[in-house]
């Protein structure tokens, strides 16, 4: 029978309060983890959080996304937009780089460079259609920094392109908007928060190690953010946009912590 009392949550016995919370947990990035250990959030200061019963699976759920969210907000409010992730050395680039995707390599989207326009969208005021040349055009920078995949790897890898807060003011972006929206050639979309969109080491790249990206590292461009984990760094960018409506992304609309800071 599951217990109710008034003013709190509904705990069904089938569900293991002691599971949801290590499932809560593991939802939660460090920052927040720390928290937990020391005690100064509970399950049911969650619930309470996030406003979510705890009755049947499917609210179990939606509290895990929900407590997902409320981990983004304290990500976001812990994220210091000046503090630099670390940088490395030529002699210390992974070969070769790892591939990684949602499908293996063989089915690699292969873009047209010659016919390829990137689309800009949402709340910007400047130009929205950009040709490879244009964009290549771009002031250049350069990084070696880490890639870290939620799947266990990381790897040292360099990158070139433009910092992607110059592209932002070439499109007149509204920089006080709250997300930045990608689309992609594959499936695959995400989405971040503008702090992290101004980040300094945050660059829309068109290179590896110096050549023009290669098809499986996310030819025409892949944006490249060193403070975020592996799948908030989208390849094969189609469209770029804008927006205060909340985009989501491929993976953390199936659980994946949306701010996925590294
Ligand atoms: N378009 C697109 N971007 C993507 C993915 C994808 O499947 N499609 N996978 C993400 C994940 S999980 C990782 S780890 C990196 C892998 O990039 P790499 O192939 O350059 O190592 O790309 C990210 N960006
Ligand atoms: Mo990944």
């Amino acid at each position: 029978m599951p217990v109710k009392k008034r003013n709190s949550f509904l705990i069904n016995p089938e569900l293991d309060r002691a599971q949801i919370l290590k499932d809560a947990t593991r939802e939660l990035a460090l920052p927040t983890r720390r928290l937990f250990l020391k005690g100064a959030v509970t399950l049911g200061g969650l619930t309470m959080l996030t406003g979510c019963g705890l009755s049947d699976n499917q609210s179990v759920e939606s509290f895990l996304m929900r407590v997902s969210r409320l981990n983004d907000r304290v990500q976001g409010w812990l994220f210091d937009p000046n503090r630099l992730a670390p940088t490395y050395s030529e002699a210390e680039l992974t070969r070769p780089f790892p591939f990684n995707a949602f499908y293996g390599v063989e089915d690699v989207p292969e873009v047209d460079a010659a016919s390829f326009v990137l689309k800009v969208g949402g709340l910007v005021t400047g130009k929205r259609s950009w040709t490879l040349p244009e964009l290549y055009a771009l002031p250049h920078a350069e990084q070696i920094t880490r890639h870290i995949c939620v799947e266990g790897w990381s790897a040292i890898g360099h990158w070139g392109g433009t910092p992607f807060r110059e592209f932002l003011r070439q499109v007149g972006a509204d920089t006080s908007a709250k997300y930045v929206g990608f689309k992609c050639a594959d499936d695959y979309y995400e989405s971040i928060d503008m702090p992290t969109a101004l980040h300094a080491q945050t660059l829309l790249t068109f290179q590896y190690d110096g050549k023009t990206l290669p098809p499986e590292y996310g030819f025409p461009m892949k944006l490249r953010m060193p403070t975020k984990l592996g799948y908030k760094n989208p390849k094969h960018i189609m469209e770029i946009y804008v927006t205060n409506t909340f985009p989501g992304g491929y993976w953390s609309d199936q659980g994946y912590n949306w701010f996925g800071g590294s």
